[in-house]
């Protein structure tokens, strides 16, 4: 069986062991039992925000400041995060498209989103550089 929705899972990056997500046991996952949130189940690259896919939900009142501070620690590859359907009104600077809106996040630099949020809904931010869309 394969986990799919029922857990989030994340990697350790010293030992490359899959643990479940709030977990307190210590109970490694079955990198075989992992459906990715694509459906598709061939292994690749995947890039994650704080070593969780999908990444941390932001809960934000609308209208709200937004800060959120991005390191990339990716090796050898720039990235920048862009905030799906948010208008950046006053700081279109803050959008997140690499080339676009900024210069890309290089490897080992730190950038910080700062926006405020114009409006209430659900949206998604998503690395935003090169292939990473
Ligand atoms: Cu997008």
């Amino acid at each position: 069986m394969r986990l799919g929705f029922m857990a989030k899972v994340y990697i350790n990056s010293t030992d490359r062991k899959l643990f479940t997500y709030g977990d307190t046991t210590g109970a490694t996952v079955d990198p075989g039992r992992v459906i990715l949130a694509d459906g598709s189940d061939h292994d690749r690259v995947l890039f994650t925000v704080n070593k969780t896919l999908p990444g941390p939900e932001l809960v934000v009142f609308q209208g709200q400041e937004v800060k959120v501070r991005v390191k990339n620690s990716l090796v050898g590859t720039e990235t920048s995060i862009h905030w799906h359907g948010l208008e950046m009104r006053g700081t279109p600077w803050m959008d997140g498209a690499a080339f676009v809106t900024q210069c890309p996040i290089l490897p080992g630099q730190t950038f910080t989103y700062k926006f405020k949020v114009p409006r209430a809904g659900t949206f998604f931010y998503h690395a935003h550089s090169g292939m990473q869309v």
